[in-house]
């Protein structure tokens, strides 16, 4: 049987991300492709009592201990989901994964990117996407559309310089890896957005 396919979604808050998983996962269904749809961060039982406690506006979170949370969810989330599905030969559509700490915590935060990469090294063994797509959009649209439907969570509440920092992080990323990468308008209309996706998804992996 051939490994399946891990292909995560990224961008900023309000990018659209959580549309576009459901989106591609139900064209590929109707398609008769096997496919799940995961999160991060908070996709399995012990990740949902961590999500808990990062998502939390009431908590102030020292930025090493958030930066060890993500991975701790992360490792949880590698072993008892994606890489099962990947060895049985499922497509994995994952809203969010490693690129989103190096937007967050490394841009954002301004946590050193080395040690980011070190602990991706150590405890993830460097897992990596198959491929990448980023939602790119200005920070204040992504967070008007979270204001409209009430969405408030520690990330949320950080100003304007921080989500300016997150984009422009994402946008430095891809560069070191163009292959892996691609990167869509994210204000367009959400369905021609699907449509870009799927058809640079399928061109890429010949599905
Ligand atoms: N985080 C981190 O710091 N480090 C890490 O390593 C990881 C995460 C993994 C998780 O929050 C937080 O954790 C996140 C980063 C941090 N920061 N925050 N906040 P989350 O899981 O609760 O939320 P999110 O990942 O940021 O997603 P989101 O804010 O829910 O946005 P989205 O998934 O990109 O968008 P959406 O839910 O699909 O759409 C949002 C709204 O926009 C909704 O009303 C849609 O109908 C609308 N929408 C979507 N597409 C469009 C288009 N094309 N046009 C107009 N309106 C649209």
């Amino acid at each position: 049987m051939n490994r399946g396919i891990f292909i995560t979604f990224e961008g900023i808050e309000g990018a659209g991300k959580t549309t576009q998983v459901r989106l591609l996962a139900e064209k590929f269904k109707k398609e008769g492709l096997k496919v799940i749809q995961t999160f991060e961060p908070g996709d399995t039982q012990v990740g949902g009592k961590i999500r808990e406690i990062l998502l939390n506006p009431s908590l102030s979170i020292n930025p090493n201990c958030e930066l060890l949370l993500y991975f701790a969810d992360r490792i949880q989330h590698i072993e008892e989901k994606i890489k099962p599905a990947l060895e049985a030969g499922i497509i994995v559509l994952c809203d969010r994964f490693t690129d989103s700490t190096i937007a967050y915590q490394g841009y954002g935060r301004q946590i050193s990117i080395e040690l980011i990469k070190k602990l991706n090294t150590l405890i993830l063994k460097d897992f990596t996407p198959d491929f990448t797509i980023i939602l790119d959009l200005p920070a204040h649209i992504g967070l008007n559309r979270n204001k409209k439907i009430n969405k408030r969570d520690r990330f949320e509440i950080e100003d304007i310089d921080f989500h300016n920092r997150v984009r422009e992080g994402y946008l430095d990323i891809c560069k070191n890896e163009p292959e892996r990468f691609i990167v869509i308008d994210a204000t367009k209309a959400t369905e021609e957005v699907s449509e870009e996706i799927y058809k640079k998804v399928k061109t890429k992996f010949r599905l």
